[in-house]
């Protein structure tokens, strides 16, 4: 069973999008895992997109992200993060396929509502980053009580 990090970003929140991505993610059965809204400060910021320090937008892309409110999210399920990629859709939302996040939501590339995890690498390293690892139980553990 795979984890991923997914984030509704600032745009997103602003936009009241929240419930629509946790649903789509629920319907295709994946389990929440822990969930925050939370306003992300520089360093967390600049740590997250690290990969992309050397890029021309790597000042715009921390200065966004930390502008206001994100819904920060850690998800589980079989494929997780190669499935979620694939339901967030291409980067730049004019290429995004209609039916995925970013395809039906999203028109511009600096403001692209959603990031999912790319890697299991990545996923590790972005879920430390924003979440205790103790706050964070399995779905088997979760759901351990649960009749049905
Ligand atoms: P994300 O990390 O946010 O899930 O997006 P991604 O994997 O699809 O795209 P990535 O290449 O990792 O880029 C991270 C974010 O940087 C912004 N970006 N701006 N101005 C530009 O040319 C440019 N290129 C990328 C996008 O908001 C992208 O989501
Ligand atoms: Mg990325």
């Amino acid at each position: 069973m795979q984890r991923t990090f997914i984030m509704v970003k600032p745009d997103g929140v602003k936009r009241g999008l929240i419930g629509e991505i946790v649903k789509r993610f629920e319907q295709k059965g994946f389990v929440l895992l822990n969930a925050e809204l939370m306003t992300i400060d520089q360093s967390k910021a600049e740590y997250h997109y690290e990969e992309h320090k050397a890029k021309p937008f790597f000042g715009e892309l921390v200065d966004f992200i930390t502008s206001s409110p994100v819904f920060a999210m850690v998800w589980e399920g079989e494929n997780i993060i190669d499935v979620s990629r694939t339901m967030i859709g291409k980067t730049s939302p004019t290429e995004a396929q209609p039916g995925t996040i970013r395809g039906d939501f999203a028109f511009k590339k600096e403001e692209n509502v959603i990031h999912g995890s790319d890697s299991l690498e990545s996923a590790e390293r972005e879920i430390a980053n924003f979440f205790d690892p103790l706050q964070l139980r399995s779905s088997d553990q979760m759901f351990k009580n649960r009749k049905s």
